[in-house]
């Protein structure tokens, strides 16, 4: 079988199979679902005009029974989520640690589907809350479904699935009332959290910026459980997987997140489908950490627990492809609500671990899938049919699609000459790696899962000073709206054991006493690699506004325009209002937004040329608090020449003294860049690219 020979460009495979469920309306007369054309569908079927509606009126009747049964039930956890279609290739073959068919050449392109989400939101939540993000992947093999179902985070709140109702229904809303939505700022949550000490290396992550992604394109992804890589001759590798996007780690700062709710529920989810559309796709390189199975007790933690992770230092990430997501869906419920993932849908060439995490999930995903698309048969909707061929005895349930002829539906038979027949390993079969276990049956704990701070300190340590802060400033927050005191003092006094001095920091916020006599924590290692400060940065597919009025300088406008659509960013102007504008040589200007149509939240930066018109915005209020905004977001902020103006109007005022001497020459401070009495403004653009760059400028004093 090969699919990029017989079949063209193997990428497109699933999007093949996808286009004979599409319906295509264009220049289509109205039907019925029986395909009988409607001859009008905007009044009931009447005894007279101002009579009662008919029973007989079958059109009505069918359009409001179907419109009732619209909805299907949400997730129980990931609700809130967004997807797309693209293809994983691979660098080099893997063929000496997997049989994985998808892991062997790197001239086959695997079609996958990714969906991104929030896990404690309803559907119709806000994306920028602060929560850990799912990122789970299908691939479509040609030896059927993989299903890497990840998150953004690599550790996990609780060691056993066993918990996880528990965990899920602390971190919802409360169920007397149903409040908060989508948030981990309430009692439950962290009355379980000090009950449960295992959460606390992954409350550590919660609350630092790994919980506000500035994109779905800017986080990692990371298979968090424990698998196992086996090769051809049936040899076994503890392996972790990992997402690593193109364009770097990034996050939002906390402020503009919960902002951002408001002024935007869906900002990444439009953040992801605009990128799409403009082909500005989104990648992220795969990486797999592998261990010798003799190497399972090398470490100081254990290897299946997965409230731990494998620190890179000492077991690299091995990068071994690319995954590009380049096509929207063509219908949201059809495709991002349909689909269905499934942790134990692996391919010949990937096992489980012991995980106990993993364990459960096993049952839980293919569970749920039950109750949620209604029977068995959900693996024949278009979205999650395999590209491979599917031939067994599974038969009937609600909504069968597949027509198999015959009377053979069992095995062994005769009358089919035994087909479908099984596959032995060379023919693909999926054969289970061959673990030897032996144990007693006991509900219990291994000693090995016992330390929950050590890793919760690594995290701590390898923070930046300013993510240190992110961290101290989110406990607060989200431990702070705890009403109970007493649940509030214990917060503190658990991470007092992650760090005396992240305690000491976060225990004036809480409102509680700072423990006194706390064994300072030896543990003084860290992992440079899980600080987002050393991420890759990037001025591409960066939002940048532009602020105009009557008097703007064109030049200016046009040529940072130019400058930034050079580096792949993305440009707005924006305006007080939508009319036409005219500069200062008479060029008219339709701006593209206005302040009360957009917020400083959608951007990176923002621009303020020169010309007349700065004192009109120096006097609007929206165009000082557009400034104000991406000052205290730690956002770039550039002027040139009259520019300095509005800046002088704004909080921003104290730090552009800074800027007063950038006569003829770009000069920068805390991610600030100004110009000033210069025609040439080629090298202060170079210089604000070069800030729109560095993502944000969390030192800045604001
Ligand atoms: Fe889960 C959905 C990721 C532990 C039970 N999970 C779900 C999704 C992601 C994850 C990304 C959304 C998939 C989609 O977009 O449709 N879950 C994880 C990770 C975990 C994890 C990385 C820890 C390693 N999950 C976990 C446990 C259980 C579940 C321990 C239960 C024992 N998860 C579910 C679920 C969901 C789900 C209830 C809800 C919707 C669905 O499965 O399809 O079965």
């Amino acid at each position: 079988m090969s699919f990029h020979t017989e079949n063209g460009d193997s990428s497109m495979l699933k999007t093949k199979q996808m286009e004979a469920y599409v319906v295509d309306n264009k220049n289509q007369k109205l039907t019925t679902d029986n395909a009988v054309r409607v001859s009008s569908t905007d009044d009931s079927l009447k005894v007279g005009e101002r009579g009662p509606t008919l029973l007989e009126d079958v059109h009505f009747r069918e359009k409001i029974t179907h419109f009732d049964h619209e909805r299907i039930p949400e997730r129980v956890v990931h609700a809130r989520g967004s997807g797309a279609h693209g293809y994983f290739e691979l660098y080099e073959s893997m063929a000496e640690y997997t049989m994985a068919d998808f892991l062997q050449d790197p001239a086959v392109k695997t079609p996958v589907f990714v969906r991104f989400s929030t896990v404690v939101g309803s559907r119709g939540s806000s994306d920028t809350t602060r929560d850990v993000r799912g990122f789970a992947t299908k691939f479509y093999t040609r030896s059927g479904n993989y299903d890497l179902v990840g998150n953004n985070m690599p550790v996990f709140f609780i060691q056993d699935a066993i918990k996880f109702p528990d965990i899920v229904h602390a971190i919802k809303p409360e169920p007397n009332n149903e409040i908060p939505q989508a948030t981990a700022a309430h009692d439950t949550f962290w009355d379980f959290v000090v009950n449960t000490p295992e959460t606390a290396h992954m409350v550590m992550w919660l609350m630092s910026d790994r919980g506000i992604p500035r994109s779905f394109r800017m986080m990692e992804g990371f298979g968090v459980n424990t698998f196992r890589f086996v090769n051809a001759q049936g040899k076994a590798r503890f392996v972790k997987f990992h997402w690593k996007p193109m364009l770097g780690v990034h996050s939002l700062a906390m402020d503009e997140a919960q902002k951002l709710s408001g002024k935007d529920p869906d900002f990444h989810r439009r953040d992801l489908w605009e990128a799409i559309e403009r082909g500005s796709y989104p990648e992220y390189e795969l990486g797999v950490q592998m261990l010798e199975e003799e190497q399972e007790f090398d470490f100081d933690f254990d290897i299946l627990d997965p409230t731990k992770f494998w620190p890179e230092e000492i077991i690299p990430v091995k990068i071994i492809g690319k995954m590009t997501l380049n096509k929207n869906v063509d219908n949201f419920f059809a495709e991002t609500e349909q689909v269905a993932f499934c942790p134990a849908n692996i391919v010949p060439g990937i096992d489980f671990s012991n995980d106990p995490l993993l364990q459960g999930r096993l049952f839980s995903y293919e569970d749920t899938q039950l109750s949620r698309l209604g029977g068995p048969n959900f693996r024949e909707i278009p979205i999650n049919r395999p590209v491979a061929p599917v031939h067994n005895n599974q038969r009937d349930g609600m909504h069968r699609m597949t027509i198999n002829p015959g009377p053979v539906s069992y095995f062994p038979n005769s009358i089919a000459q035994n087909s479908p027949s099984t596959a032995s390993r060379e023919e693909g079969g999926f054969v289970h790696y061959a673990e030897r276990v032996d144990g007693q049956k006991i509900r219990a704990r291994s000693d090995s899962f016992r330390d929950h701070f050590r890793q919760a300190t690594l995290f701590w340590n390898s923070m930046s000073a300013e993510e240190k802060k992110h961290i101290i400033n989110g406990f607060h927050y989200e431990a702070g709206s705890v009403k109970d005191k007493s649940i509030r003092q214990k917060v503190v006094d658990m991470f007092a054991n992650v760090s005396p001095e992240l305690a000491k920091a976060i225990a004036p916020g809480l409102g509680v006493t700072a423990p006194i006599n706390v064994i300072p924590n030896y543990m003084k290692s860290a992992s440079p690699a899980v600080s987002q400060e050393n991420t890759i940065k990037s001025p591409a597919t960066r939002k940048v506004a532009i602020l105009v009025e009557n008097g703007f300088c064109p030049v200016s406008v046009q040529s940072m325009t130019e400058a930034l659509k050079a580096v792949n960013a993305v440009v707005e102007t924006v305006s007080i209002n939508r009319s036409v504008l005219t500069g200062k040589d008479g060029m008219l200007l339709e701006p593209n937004k206005d302040f009360t149509t957009t917020h400083a939240t959608f951007y990176d930066a923002v621009y303020v040329p020169g010309g007349d018109h700065v004192s009109a915005l120096a006097q609007n209020k929206d165009a000082r608090g557009f400034i104000n905004d991406c000052l205290n977001h730690y956002k770039t902020i550039g002027a040139s020449n009259e520019g300095m103006e509005l800046l002088k109007a704004t909080e921003a005022a104290v730090l552009a003294q800074n800027l007063l001497d950038a006569q003829n020459t770009p000069k920068v401070f805390e991610g600030m860049v100004a110009i000033q009495n210069s025609s040439d403004l080629q090298p202060f653009f170079a210089e604000f690219i070069n800030q729109l760059s560095m993502h944000r400028h969390w030192s800045r004093p604001v």
